[in-house]
């Protein structure tokens, strides 16, 4: 099929008689409700807590995923924080090593899954839609219950913190045998372990369902002549996580279930004295951790490779290298999962090979990094805050890649193995990397988000006082690790030599947490009165700044963009002087006539015929907080509990399945008004 052709005009009917924005009024919403029981209502509050409780708006979910990671993320920093005082000083008793082993368990999953993913999952659902000039993702009902599923499974894991037997313990790789019920379940009291295995589970389902929302997004509502090499690398970049996810999830889920089975059940996968293997455990967990971490990388490469050609007023150099070593990356990342497992004496052949492999995998990353430099060269830089969080992004992210390189080589490994040296290195890819680009990321998009600008003082400082506290954390480590100081203890003794750089970490530690502090504080002061922005403040490249209005109206555009070409945003702006046709004023809209089916509207809106918007619904909530109760009680091993939560899953669901399609109709050039 030839999407790039353009369909001959058709005739312009008059303005509709029907009201532009409320869909109770709308002729089909007074339809269906009447034949329909009270529970199959679907909800229309545009404003208010109901409007965001039901729904399915991308933006909006975008949105409540963006400020859920947020949160989070200050819980993870304050759990950063306390651990850090404890390590300030040697033989320290500010934390008990119990609390100590919590506080680094609950650290690490909540800046993976509760903070990074999420935040990425926020800009996968507000700007990739956007990106690729579509109306919403494909299944915006789903899109919602991905994120109530996602609230859920991060209530779980943190109700640990509340209760007796304390947050989850046993480190975020959950290594068997210390959680098995042997050691971490002996009387079926200690339900930490539980909750985490729980929290996983739960937020594992989140993300795959969410990534299969975007994967079919991507593939089929791409705007007419918006071919995959047209695509923006961020879009691009979340297709590939979203590949990664589907295809490394499976790998905890089965171990998590064993693991439940072990524990609950009197099952036997790892428990070593009863023949089980607790080696089996490590791959099960590595096959999905290593991708995890390019789930959490690639994201950034996609931001940083928007905002560096977007600050450099010259398109990405290099574009289709950009895509294939993403790709790259992505594949060779489920081939090197056992250079976590160099000191398990898995044999040399074994470890030659994967210690190969991971070199590998340095390539396409360091190709990358040339194409960025490439951008940057000879461009015409303008120095605006996003532009130095992607600058602090690719410097610091080259220094955690060359300590990835070093531990590649297994002999080099085994020394570094569990020592600080590792503790730095991924803290260079997870903070300098992909915190960075995230940061920057917040502050390239917030205009089109909010319809303001962040002011650039507080910005900037903002930038200086977290690269300088990140580098003061962070770089003492390689040598306090190099020196021998082993990660995951809770005291050492004083007089290692481990002191000072271990006082200067914890004071760096301080420092990047007031930075974050300063960075907030930026975004909502500039929430309240930032100057106003009325459209693409960047001179942007890319079509989610092509749309009419900052923040975007609920339909995103009114006219389906047509694509000729890639950046043709910016190439439209530059050759013509002009918006392209699709970011002017919409055509007058025809009347809507009843009865046309959903598929007969989405090729007909171009024509003035009004949009079709889905309507929101009550049961993806439902539905997730069925998953809440049930996995709560799951955890607590209270299994008639757990069957009256997913009675409530099935009710949801099935309820869900038999709402309808509903969906009203939006006629732009009134509510452009
Ligand atoms: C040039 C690319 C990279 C290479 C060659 C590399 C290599 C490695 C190796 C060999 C280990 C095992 C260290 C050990 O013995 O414990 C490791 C650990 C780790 N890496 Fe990377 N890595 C790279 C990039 C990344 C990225 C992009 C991230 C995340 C955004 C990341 C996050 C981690 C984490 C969290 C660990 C610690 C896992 C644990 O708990 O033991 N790495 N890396
Ligand atoms: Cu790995």
């Amino acid at each position: 099929m030839d999407t790039t052709a353009t369909p001959a005009p058709l005739p312009r009917p008059a303005a509709p008689p029907s009201p532009g924005y409320s869909p109770r009024a709308h002729p089909d919403y007074a339809r269906t409700a009447e034949r329909r029981p009270w529970f199959f209502t679907r909800p229309t509050a545009g404003t208010g807590l109901v409007s965001w409780l039901t729904t399915v708006d991308h933006k909006r979910i975008g949105i409540l995923y963006g400020i859920s990671a947020l949160f989070f993320f200050l819980v993870g920093g304050v759990e950063a924080l306390l651990i850090r005082i404890q390590l300030a000083v040697p033989n320290n008793t500010f934390l008990t090593h119990a609390a100590y082993n919590e506080l680094f368990t609950m650290h690490a999953t909540t800046m993976i899954f509760l903070a990074v993913m999420p935040l990425s999952t926020a800009a996968f659902n507000y700007i990739m839609p956007l990106q690729i000039g579509a109306r919403d993702v494909a299944f915006p009902r789903l899109n919602g219950f991905a994120f109530w599923l996602f609230l859920a499974g991060a209530i779980v894991l943190n109700v640990g913190w509340f209760v007796r037997s304390g947050a989850p313990d046993v480190g975020w790789f959950g290594y068997a045998p210390l959680t098995s019920a042997a050691y971490s379940n002996q009387f079926r009291t200690d339900i930490s372990t539980d909750l985490w295995i729980v929290g996983l589970q739960i937020l594992g389902a989140s993300s795959v369902i969410g990534s299969l929302n975007f994967i079919v997004t991507i593939i089929n509502l791409r705007a007419p002549g918006m071919t995959m090499m047209r695509l923006p690398v961020f879009t691009w970049m979340t297709l590939i996580t979203a590949f990664l996810i589907i295809l490394s999830f499976p790998a905890i889920t089965i171990a998590l279930v064993e693991l439940m089975m072990d524990r609950g059940f009197g099952a036997n996968f790892f428990e070593v004295s009863n023949g089980g293997l607790p080696i089996l455990w490590q791959h099960l967990f590595w096959i999905f951790g290593h991708p995890e971490v390019y789930i959490l990388i690639l994201p950034a490469m996609g931001i940083i490779s928007e905002i560096l050609p977007c600050f450099s007023r010259k398109p990405l150099f290099g574009y289709p290298i950009v895509v294939f070593s993403g790709a790259c990356i992505g594949l060779l990342g489920f081939g090197v999962w056992s250079h976590h497992m160099f000191t398990t004496g898995m044999g040399t052949l074994a470890t030659a090979a994967f210690s190969l492999a991971t070199m590998a995998i340095a390539v396409p990353t360091g190709v990358k990094i040339f194409n960025w430099i490439g951008t940057l060269w000879g461009g015409h830089l303008m120095m605006r805050t996003p532009m130095m969080f992607a600058l602090g992004f690719v410097w610091m992210f080259m220094i955690g890649g060359f300590s990835g390189i070093m531990h590649s080589a297994a002999p080099a490994d085994s020394q570094q193995q569990d020592s600080y040296f590792v503790v730095a290195h991924f803290h260079y890819v997870l903070i300098g990397g992909s915190i960075f680009a995230l940061l920057a990321g917040i502050h390239y998009w917030f205009p089109l988000v909010t319809g303001r600008l962040v002011d650039e003082f507080w910005g900037k400082l903002s930038f200086w006082v977290i690269f300088t506290g990140f580098n003061v954390t962070f770089f003492p480590m390689h040598f306090l690790g190099l020196n021998g100081m082993p990660r995951r203890t809770a005291v050492y003794d004083g007089n290692m030599g481990w002191n000072t750089p271990n006082f200067i970490s914890t004071v760096g530690a301080f420092v990047l947490g007031i930075g974050i502090a300063i960075y907030f504080a930026a975004l909502i002061r500039s929430y309240r009165k930032g100057p106003r922005v009325n459209r693409d403040p960047w001179d942007a490249r890319t079509l989610e700044w092509s749309v009419a209005s900052c923040p975007p109206p609920d339909y995103n555009f009114a006219v389906t963009p047509r694509v000729q070409a890639r950046d043709a945003f910016w190439h439209e702006k530059r050759n013509t002087g002009h918006l392209p046709a699709h970011a002017r004023q919409p055509a007058p809209a025809a009347e809507h006539a009843p009865g046309q089916t959903q598929t007969a509207h989405a090729s007909h809106d171009v024509h003035g015929h009004g949009i079709h918007m889905p309507s929101q619904s009550w049961f993806p909530i439902v539905t997730a907080l069925g998953i809440l109760i049930g996995g709560l009680f799951m955890a607590n091993h209270n299994y008639i509990g757990a069957i009256g939560g997913a009675l409530l899953l099935f009710a949801g669901a099935t309820l869900w399945a038999f709402e309808g399609p509903g969906g009203y109709h939006v006629f732009p050039e009134e509510s452009n008004k």
